[in-house]
């Protein structure tokens, strides 16, 4: 995607710019270079196809080399994401991946099929031994230390992890709001290797006016390289939990560089925004933090509710999300699955969580919800980590049905049947559907 005009590219990326402005988004991908035969197999049904999947015309289609792919379409072709296997493009520039739900069948998300959401550049030539985070701020001794430092000096723990995005399930919301629209799939549960970061900061000495952490990490804004892309905080509580890690490892190998490599925080049950990547310095703070992410509309909650679409000042917008909320995924079968013949069995699998709190209840309807059946439900396999759930459904005849998902918290908070509507797109948790079809 080399810009030969000189031109700036859009930061939103190619696929929103295919759909605003198709002939820039053409001039990015395939520049102007000039091709003998161009037609190839873009030859009339080909051609058509490609628009469809692209989701816009190719105004300049003349132009493009025989069998040439569309960096939108070559998702594994992008530079960085070797790696990664069968998620969903949502944008390149900053890079947004998602993972279908019938990827995430497993126990413990792989690191191939975890989401991927990216605000800025991502970091390169990182020197995994050079690196080092600081802790400074309120704080009575502040810490340079190295990743062999950490190891050293600091007990190593391992635990799964929901990191689930702020803003997965944001496609549900009507009207739409501007974001990466995610379906369900910005969520994944890894297992997670470091340190605890109540360790790291017992051992800078803690000042009782500490009440905030400042995240940063080596990503830099795509516009301006001066900027961070992301530097978000949490309460002093939450950062002194035990179960939020500065991490190294990933699935017990280095973090992925789309991942933060090589140091991230894990702040599981979190709004994902939290768990800063390519970490390099905590800041303490006597005041809430106001890094790029912390103010305006950003990862904040109107303080009353409002009605779609219903346009406020950012004033309103004083509730900093913190936890995310009670959800389910169905995971087995895939959405459009064909049952063989009525009266047979199968079996509908998949995870629960709900941030701070644990899934009591995981219920199934076939339905539209007008009954439900009560799933197995396991317990986590450690505090924050998603619980797996399965049962048997068995379909009375043949025709068109949907299974949704129900989860229920230890607060008796249930997943909504409709979203409820912020300008952000946040929290979105309606009950998960997919469709199915007895033969
Ligand atoms: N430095 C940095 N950290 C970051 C981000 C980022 O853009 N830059 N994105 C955040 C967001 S919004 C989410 S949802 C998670 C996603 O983590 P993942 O890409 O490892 O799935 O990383 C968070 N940490
Ligand atoms: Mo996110």
């Amino acid at each position: 995607m080399k810009d030969q005009g000189g031109r700036v590219p859009a930061p939103e990326g190619l696929l929103q710019q295919f759909a605003t402005d198709p002939e820039a988004a053409d001039r990015e991908v395939f520049g102007r270079v000039a091709c003998a035969d161009r037609r190839g197999f873009l030859k009339g049904a080909g051609l058509a196809t490609m628009s469809a999947m692209l989701g816009a015309t190719i105004p300049f289609a003349r132009n493009m080399p025989s069998g040439f792919i569309p960096v939108a379409l070559a998702e594994e072709a992008l530079a960085g994401i070797a790696g990664k296997e069968g998620l969903a493009l949502l944008g390149d520039k900053p890079l947004n991946l998602e993972t279908p739900a019938h990827l995430l069948d497993d126990a413990v998300t792989s690191t191939a099929r975890h989401f991927v959401r990216n605000h800025g550049t991502v970091p390169e030539n990182v020197d995994a031994a050079a690196w080092t985070l600081t802790i400074d701020g309120e704080v009575t001794h502040p810490l340079t230390l190295t990743i062999a430092d950490l190891k050293q000096k600091f007990p190593v723990v391992s635990q799964q992890a929901v990191i689930e995005c702020g803003g997965n399930g944001r496609a549900f919301f009507n009207p739409p709001t501007k974001g990466n629209q995610w379906t369900v799939g910005a969520v994944g549960c890894a297992k997670w290797t470091g340190v605890r970061l109540a360790d790291i900061l017992k051992a800078a000495g803690v000042k009782p006016s500490a009440v905030y952490t400042a995240h940063h990490g080596a990503d830099r804004d795509l516009a301006d390289p001066n900027k961070p892309a992301l530097s978000r905080g949490i309460p002093i509580e939450k950062a002194l939990e035990p179960h939020t890690l500065v991490a190294f490892a990933m699935n017990d190998g280095p973090i992925h560089p789309q991942h933060g490599h090589p140091l991230r925080l894990v702040v599981p049950g979190w709004v994902g925004s939290a768990s800063q990547k390519w970490l390099n310095r905590i800041e303490l703070r006597n005041v809430v933090h106001d890094g790029k992410g912390m103010t305006g509309k950003s990862y904040r909650l109107p303080a009353r509710p409002l009605q779609p679409g219903e346009e406020t000042t950012d004033a309103l917008f004083t509730r900093i999300i913190t936890a995310m909320p009670v959800k389910s995924l169905i995971t087995a079968p895939p959405s459009g699955h064909v049952v063989s013949k009525a009266g047979k069995g199968i079996e509908v699998r998949g995870h629960a969580w709900a941030g701070e709190n644990v899934v009591r209840d995981v219920a199934l309807s076939i339905d539209f919800g007008a009954t439900w059946i009560r799933a197995q439900l396991a317990e986590p396999a450690n505090k924050y980590a998603w619980q797996r759930w399965h049962v048997q459904i068995t379909f009375p005849t043949e025709g068109y049905y949907e299974i949704w998902a129900r989860a229920t918290d230890d607060k008796e908070n249930v997943q909504p049947f409709a979203v409820s509507w912020n300008p952000g797109g946040f929290l979105g948790n309606v009950m998960h559907r997919i469709a199915v079809r007895v033969a």
